[in-house]
């Protein structure tokens, strides 16, 4: 069956036009720097967030994993939401490979961190303690709803990073979202950073890759970590090629899903027992509850809407996160919400 997938916008494949040039890439060994494609991507990466340079990684966990390993020592302490994705989803690679403590602080409903919150968590100069060395802000930030993080905010963040001799890093998985959504430059959110990371992976349709962005001595150590995490990647210009596209292309068609988003909010808005969390859809992605009338919990609703050929991620027992991407076009949303109809009853 030819599912309608909103699990995720990992789930994109490539287009036409991506497996056209990955089919064709000039590539080389990018360990020895010698993949064409590859530094035609890195170079494009820089320049589109705005920093000296970038560094091509096979995931987004391992872009946040080396700008921890590259910002801190072990036993270093990083400042990072308690609904952060480095936090919950990355299995614990900072402590696991980094001997890094993360101190969580509570994600505020818009996705910040209070500053309040990240002023009180910095270690003051004691032997007992841990040394603060960073602080990670995400953007668009997944679990508070796919919700953008303003460029002002980043700059207040900045500010107490600076004034207290830390550093600023921005899990931007889908910061190319974040600026759509703002209807401002990617690099006015990034300015404020020292390093950034952002997938290819997601909304921008590739099917492999994130890149990590920050000052060239920055990504020199970075490419170092890379390869003792056994991410050098060789002839990988074959992928990069699809990077190329995902950002000539990709970045500039954001908005198409969140319209989309928005479609699909207000469809299931309509469904009796769909209960959307305010505010929803920021940007990509609809969370909503399932009320108690409704018979079926999430996962029974999960195998139900999969009969009708949707497949949906249940977020707990009455929780529902759907991503809108580039695969999702009117008439999927509309058919999406005809199968929640039929699958509620
Ligand atoms: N997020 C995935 C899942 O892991 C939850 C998703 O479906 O949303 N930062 C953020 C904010 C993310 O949402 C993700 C992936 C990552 C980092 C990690 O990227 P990958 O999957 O490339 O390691």
């Amino acid at each position: 069956m030819d599912y309608i997938d909103l699990r995720s916008d990992t789930v994109t494949k490539p287009t036409a036009e991506m497996r056209a040039a990955m089919a064709e890439a000039e590539v080389g060994d990018d360990v020895f720097r010698d993949d064409p494609t590859v530094n035609k991507l890195e170079a494009m990466a820089a320049e589109r967030i705005g920093k000296e340079a970038a560094l091509f990684v096979p995931s987004g966990t391992m872009g946040n994993l080396i700008a921890l390993l590259v910002h801190c020592q072990r036993g270093d302490e990083v400042i990072l939401g308690n609904k952060s994705h480095i936090y919950l989803n990355e299995a614990g690679g900072m402590s696991a490979l980094g001997g890094i403590q993360p101190c969580p602080v509570p994600n505020q409903k818009d996705g910040t961190l209070a500053l309040d919150d990240i002023l009180a968590s910095i270690r003051t100069e004691d032997v007992h303690h841990p040394i603060t060395r960073l602080i990670c802000l995400e953007n668009t930030q997944n679990i508070c709803g796919g919700v953008p993080l303003t460029a002002e905010y980043t700059r207040q963040v900045a500010e107490i990073a600076r004034a207290h001799n830390l550093a600023l890093h921005i899990d931007g998985a889908r910061l190319f979202n974040a600026a759509a959504a703002q209807h401002v430059d990617v690099k006015e959110l990034a300015a404020p950073a020292d390093s950034v990371m952002f997938c290819l992976s997601k909304g921008l349709a590739s099917p492999i890759g994130s890149l990590l962005v920050g000052t060239e001595k920055f990504i020199a150590r970075a490419r170092h970590i890379r390869k003792m995490l056994g991410g050098g990647m060789r002839q990988v210009g074959v992928i990069a090629a699809a990077g190329i596209i995902s950002l000539e292309k990709m970045t500039v068609r954001l908005g198409e899903d969140h319209i989309r988003a928005k479609k699909l909010a207000d469809g299931l808005r309509q469904l009796p027992g769909i209960l959307l969390d305010e505010g929803t859809p920021y940007t990509n992605m609809v969370y909503f509850n399932i009320g108690e009338e409704i018979r079926w919990n999430a996962w029974e609703l999960t195998e139900r809407l999969k009969a009708l050929g949707v497949l949906v991620d249940a977020d707990g027992l009455r929780r529902f996160r759907l991503v809108t991407h580039y695969w999702i076009d009117d008439a999927a949303v509309e058919k999406t919400v005809a199968a929640f109809a039929q699958a509620l009853k």
